[in-house]
């Protein structure tokens, strides 16, 4: 076998007999299913399309895919055919998808047809891009999928090095600037061996449902490459996650897997306490893309029987390195060391840091990328060696558990003592009124930075509101922490992984 992660994750599974397994299944819209036999033939089928089409190995191919059948066939039909996709987040702005097709110099789009508006002006400026492929009704100018797979010969999936870039995933990050992140082939299977195999403890017999989304990290491990790795089956939804139409999707398939992230976790405890809880058994769930409150954690269990096993990843180390394990929970930390990766925290001047001190994590596994494409001073920074840095401070509690403080560039100092926002931010959601919040820098009338928050309410009552959540922040953190400014806000602005994009609340501050 060739380190092509195709033949691990898909053509493995035919020559083991289990080709009539059930691999996806849509939870909307056609609602078709897909067995991994079929997965294999049709995944070969659009290898010999990107052949046929001219697609030489190592071109980009960019997805911009909903989560349906289509989106594992063609990610694994370029893998076949050397071809690297690039899926993108489907939540971007025009301009941004205009910045990543010219950075990326992807040959060819496909393409959602819900999608297709929102790229179409990039795609159509892009002088690299050779075909643009949508997936439902093609519009002029483009092609549609069943004509571009139409006829074409199955390929066998191509040699290629377990070390051979196989995809990219672009990180916009906190701070909003793209950057393509180059994965490997032997990334995908070293993930679904560690986190997939170790901490979840996928089984052939999982059905799994992520929220999140296939076209990041956290939802391509937790909805395709693990279950994968076991031969076992996953919940497709090409939807909004809302809280109840999540729930009414576990209600109705069943899952025992469910992958979520905070502020979902979040809506769903609060709505789940008003609405009654379905009567399904979850196995096993799971969370990451910004720490988990305490109070969520505790909630969900009471509601479901089950712990969240909250994490921490990233799109540089492709999944989840720093985890809460099963039996091994402990709320408001991250955890310790996913089995396969170490961390260790170190401080500005690059010493390691022991346990009550605080620290930059950093991170060293076999998933880490390789690179950033076309940005050598920021891989430089980031992948120092063997080490990659995550840009998170965390606290090492002397019982071995890693405590997030937030990110190391959101930190500020408040009358000459370091402020951690996220500590706030956890004061605050803590209150029963308060459903998110995320805390800033501001500056005062002598030009002094202090605490603001912006918060996301549970209550439309608002009368003395913020002087009763002041007084709770000084009772709960500290009296220096409180927020001098309060704004009560209908959403906050996230990446696609659910982290808060406290650069644009800066921004508006
Ligand atoms: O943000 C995270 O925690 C994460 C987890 C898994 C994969 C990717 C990311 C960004």
């Amino acid at each position: 076998m060739s380190g092509n992660a195709a033949h691990y994750f898909v053509d493995r599974h035919i020559d083991e007999g289990q080709g009539d397994r059930p691999a996806f299944r849509e939870a909307a819209g056609k609602k078709r299913r897909i067995t991994y036999g079929e997965l294999a033939t049709e995944s070969g089928r659009v290898a010999g399309a990107l052949a046929r089409a001219g697609i030489p190995r190592e071109a980009r191919a960019a997805m911009l895919v909903l989560d349906q059948v289509e989106f594992p066939t063609l990610f694994w039909g370029c893998l076949k055919a050397g071809v690297v996709p690039v899926p993108l987040n489907t939540l971007l702005a025009t301009s941004v998808y205009d910045v990543i097709l010219n950075d990326s110099r992807a040959s060819i789009l496909f393409v959602s047809e819900e999608l297709w508006p929102v790229v179409q002006a990039a795609a159509e400026a892009s002088p690299y891009l050779t075909q643009v492929v949508v997936i439902g009704a093609a519009p002029e100018g483009t092609q549609g999928y069943e004509d571009f797979v139409r006829d074409a010969d199955i390929l066998p999936t191509v040699q290629s090095s377990s070390d051979d870039v196989a995809f990219w995933l672009y990180s916009s990050g906190s701070t909003g600037q793209p950057k393509g992140v180059r994965h490997v082939h032997g990334s995908l299977k070293a993930t679904a061996d560690t986190y997939g195999a170790q901490v979840l403890g996928i089984e052939p017999d999982d059905l799994v449902f992520s929220a999140a989304k296939l076209f990041f990290a956290y939802g391509l491990g937790n909805g395709m490459t693990f279950p994968m790795s076991v031969g076992a089956e996953t919940i497709l939804f090409n939807g909004r996650p809302t809280p109840d139409g999540v729930r009414d999707i576990i209600a109705a398939q069943r899952p025992t897997v469910f992958c979520g992230v905070p502020t979902l976790y979040a809506a769903m405890v609060a709505m789940l306490d008003r609405e009654g809880v379905p009567d399904v058994t979850l196995r096993r769930c799971i969370s990451a893309g910004e720490a988990l409150p305490e109070e969520i954690g505790r909630s969900w269990r009471r509601q479901w029987g089950v712990d969240i096993l909250d994490g921490v990843g990233s799109t540089e180390m492709l999944h989840i390195f720093l985890s809460n394990a099963p039996g091994d929970v402990v709320y408001g930390t991250s955890g310790r060391a996913v089995p396969g990766y170490e961390v260790r925290l170190v401080d500005e001047s690059g010493a390691d840091v022991g346990p009550g001190g605080l620290g930059e994590l950093l991170v060293r596994g076999a998933s880490a990328a390789d690179g950033y494409w076309n940005k050598r001073d920021k891989s430089r920074a980031t992948f120092e060696g063997e080490w990659t840095r995550t840009g998170d401070k965390y606290e090492l509690t002397p019982e071995g558990r890693y405590v997030y403080c937030g990110r190391t560039d959101d930190m500020f100092k408040v009358s000459g003592i370091w402020l951690s926002p996220f500590e706030v931010e956890q004061a605050l959601v803590a209150h029963p009124a308060v459903l998110e919040a995320a805390v800033v820098a501001a500056r005062d009338a002598d030009g002094l930075e202090k605490p603001k928050a912006f918060i996301v309410l549970k209550t439309a009552e608002t009368e003395g509101l913020a002087d009763t959540l002041r007084d709770f922040v000084k009772e709960k953190v500290g009296k220096w922490k409180h927020p001098r400014w309060i704004e009560f806000v209908d959403d906050l602005p996230k990446t696609a992984t659910g982290k808060i994009q406290r650069f644009k609340l800066r921004q508006e501050g």
